[in-house]
Formats: structure tokens, sequence, C-alpha cells
């Protein structure tokens, strides 16, 4: 009985946060903001291209995006992670010091660590551990707006919580004098599941995740018709993907006139949205934007965002969004091609989109060449600046000669009684070569595949 209030609670106050009338969160005044440390490693066995400080540059972003106050950051570096605190004993000791001197009551970790880490981490140093995996959780828990964006969301936590079931923090609660620790004002580590000083019942989440995974496969069967439906209309379907921040929304924006939230945040956009955009040359497409990916995000939770996963596989065509200008843009088109080897949509065609280039004083087209050539970026690539609306024309061309190839060529003489099919073809494929005589119109062009059937009858030998 108690257990499943406390479940319910939870999920109240993880889920269901108190929000105004435009969806902003409402924050209790009263609520301290948490004071974390960060830590961060190098692993030389890792070989991960990323620079440590540049990494704990993005942990502290995704820190200041969950309400954290960063109050300190350490790093080592280290030949392998070590198994009892993914630290080595002596850097424990001074992260501890460090702990003491600037009074934070959270440490956060760059790395994923195991579940005992966690707990031999947490004895040693008398306060919350998290990891960057939970971190990311809990912004996702509070940017998910639609029923399945939170569904999915609780399943991802009550999934990374299961193997990290234990009695959980209440001398830290007595500290902080908050009750339930679930609290919608920034106490980091999953808010909700599993936050409590009660001892959880392993079967009561199980039950709950098998709960959420029946309703997850329901608005899963309803969104499959709807793909079936709009599968046959042939509409070719463009999938934004990219690292988060590079500009997704922004160009979703830009290019179909929707009203996306796009925000100078990591994870702003996290339930994909759809919107027609009108290309060059009148083609119609449909324009997706999704969830965006970071380094050392377990590929498993961004399976979670199955909506979004589904848009991507389904997609004629990803234009790839790189913010140009960061610091970071190789690490984090690298991240991308990698993530997207992974969930295995890596053989689709992709249009790479160099974005924010307004904020590069004097480029020039060869220049930004140039620069992409140096990021090992593949050929196929746009620049635009996303907010100015600049070469979004070039953009849309290339659109239309990308989703040209995958088109199948037809060659038809089409009655004038079936001016509709015209019509459709000049909507939904691309038209090369038209003449009009006296039996119809000569038409030479290509077309979806899933289109090519109707224009069968009327096709020249
Ligand atoms: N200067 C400049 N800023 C841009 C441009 N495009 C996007 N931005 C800014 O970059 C930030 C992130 O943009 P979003 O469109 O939210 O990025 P996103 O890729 O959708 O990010 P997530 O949904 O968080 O993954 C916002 O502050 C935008 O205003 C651009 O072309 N130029
Ligand atoms: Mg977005």
């Amino acid at each position: 009985m108690r257990m499943v209030r406390m479940l319910e609670r939870s999920k109240e106050t993880a889920i269901n946060e108190i929000r105004t009338h435009d969806g902003k969160r409402l924050h209790p005044t009263t609520m301290p903001r948490r004071r974390a440390l960060l830590v961060g490693t190098e692993i030389a066995s890792f070989r991960s291209p990323w620079p440590v400080e540049d990494s704990l540059d993005e942990l502290a972003l995704l820190a200041k995006t969950a309400d954290l106050e960063v109050v300190g950051r350490i790093f080592q570096r280290l030949p392998e992670p070590q198994p009892k605190f993914f630290i080595g004993p002596g850097k424990v000791k001074e992260v501890a010091a460090l702990r003491e001197q600037t009074q934070a009551d959270l440490i956060v970790f760059d790395d994923e660590l195991s579940p005992a880490q966690i707990r031999n981490l947490e004895e040693e140093l008398q306060t919350q551990v998290i990891d960057r995996t939970a971190l990311i959780l809990d912004i996702f828990a509070r940017h998910a707006r639609t029923h399945e964006g939170r569904l999915q969301v609780e399943l991802a936590q009550y999934q990374y919580l299961l193997p990290r079931l234990r009695r959980q923090w209440t001398h830290l609660e007595r500290q902080t004098g908050t009750s339930g620790g679930t609290s919608a004002g920034g106490m980091v580590g999953l808010r909700g599941p599993g936050e409590t000083q009660l001892e959880i019942d392993r079967r009561l989440i199980e039950r709950r995740i098998a709960w959420l995974k029946e309703q997850l496969a329901d608005v899963h069967r309803h969104r499959e018709l709807y793909r079936q439906r709009r599968r046959q209309t042939g509409v070719p379907i463009i999938a934004l993907v990219g690292y988060t921040n590079a500009g997704k929304s922004t160009l979703l924006n830009a290019m179909t006139g929707a009203d996306v939230l796009a925000e100078d945040k990591l994870f702003a956009t996290l339930d994909p949205t759809t919107r027609q955009v009108l290309l060059p040359g009148n083609t119609v497409a449909l324009m997706t934007d999704t969830v965006g990916f970071i380094q050392k995000l377990p590929p498993q939770l961004i399976a979670a965002f199955r909506a979004t996963l589904e848009e991507i596989e389904e997609a004629d065509l990803l234009l790839h969004v790189v913010d140009v200008t960061h610091r970071n843009a190789q690490e984090h088109a690298q991240t991308v091609e990698q993530t997207l080897r992974e969930l295995k949509v890596d053989h689709k065609p992709i249009l790479t989109v160099l974005n924010k280039i307004d904020l590069l004083e004097g480029a020039t087209a060869e220049g930004i060449d140039q620069i992409a050539a140096e990021m090992g970026l593949p050929g196929d690539i746009v620049a635009v600046s996303a907010r100015r609306g600049w070469g979004l024309q070039t953009l849309g061309e290339r659109i239309v000669a990308t989703l040209a190839q995958r088109m199948v060529r037809v060659d038809a003489l089409i009655p004038y009684q079936r001016n509709d099919l015209v019509a459709l073809w000049r909507q939904r494929g691309v038209i090369e070569f038209e003449e009009f005589s006296s039996d119809g119109a000569h038409i030479v062009g290509r077309l979806p595949p899933a289109l090519a059937p109707q224009f069968a009858r009327f096709a020249r030998a």
C-alpha cells in the first residue's frame, strides 16, 4: 500500500510538474538550488576525441539546464577506469576536500558509473553521487511535453533505476529539509522514481515497467497506422538530426513556418514534430524535428525515444545539422555519425547542413568548404543560417535533387482527363520535360516509387 502511494506520488512530481498555461515550469522560490561539483576523467584506453575540459564544459551546461549551481570541477587522467570508485582512491580524497570547501551537496560524474561505484562513492563522500546519464534523464523529465514523451521518460528512468535500487538518501534529506526529494525545484538524480527514503519494491517497479511498455506499444500501433497512410501518399520525409543545440528546431521553423520551441539549451526538443514543407519546383515534403544527440549518451537512451527513432528510420533523407561555430563542431559531427551507425540508419542519404554561418565573420563559400574539409565532413554540404534565413533556397534545391535520386524514372503520355495525375506529379515528383499535344501531356521525369504504379498504364514503351 505504502509503496503504491509512493510510486504514484513520485510520478506526479516527476512527470506532472506545475506549469503555467504556456508550458513554463514554475520554480518554488523557497527551494535552494543544489550545489554541484563536477568530476571528469580522461581515460587513455577510451581514446575519446574529447578533451576532458571540453567535456566538463558540456557537463556544466547540462547541469545548468537541470537548474544546478556548479560550484567546482575536478578531473583526473587515468590509463583505465578503476573498479571501486571509477577514479583513483587518492582522487576521491581530493574530491572530498573540494566538496568540503565548496559546500557542494551533489557530485556529478561525467562518465557512466556502475551501481556499485555509485554506492562506494556515496559511502566515501557522504553525499549524493549521480552520473551523466542520470543528469540527462533529469533534463528529459523536465522537457518531455507529450503524453508519449512522458511515458518514454518514465520508462527510461525506471530502467535506469532498477539495477541501482537500494536505500536512498535519508541523511541528505534530513540535511536539506526536503521531503521525499522529488520536488520540481532541481533535486537532481532521477527526480521522481526512486528519490525516497523508503526501500523500493523491485516487483512494483517491474510491474510499472511492463505497464509503461504496454501503453507505449498502444501508442506505437496508432502511429504505425498513421505512417502506413502517410507512406501511401508517397510524400517524401526528411528528418533533421544532429547534436543538441545545433539549430534543428530553428531550421524546421525557418523552412516550414512551424513554431517549435528553439532555445539556447540542451535537449530543448524531445518530442518529434512533423510539418509540411514546400520545396523549390513546388515539391511537397514532410520535415521532422527530432531529439538531439550528445556524446556519452547510452544508445539505449536514444532508443527509448522510439518516436524519434521511427521518424529517422522512416525518412527518405537525413539533414545532419551542425553548429559550425562551436569549438567542438568536429567532435559533435563525429558523435552524430557514430550514433547514426549505432541506430543502424547510416545507410540513408545524408545532406550535411552547416548552420549558424551568420556568426562566422567574413566567411566565403571557399572558406566554409575548407572548414568542412578540415572537419572531415562528407562532400555533400550546404551552409546556412537558420536564424537569418540564409542559404535556405540552395538547401531546398539540394534536398529536391537528393530526393529525386531516390525516385524512379517515368516517361508517360497522360490524357487531359487525367490532369489530376499531372498535378500530383508536379507536387510529389520532379518534371524534367513536358510537351502538350492533342493526345495529352507528354511528361518525362521522376516519381516516388509509391506513386509510380498509378502512372503505369500511361507509360510510353
Ligand atoms: N546565430 C545563430 N544562432 C542560431 C542559428 N540557428 C539556431 N540558433 C540558436 O541556437 C540555439 C539552439 O537552437 P535550436 O533550434 O533550439 O537547436 P536544436 O538543435 O533544436 O536543439 P535541441 O532541441 O536542444 O537539441 C538557439 O538559441 C537558436 O536561436 C543560426 O543560424 N545562427
Ligand atoms: Mg530542438
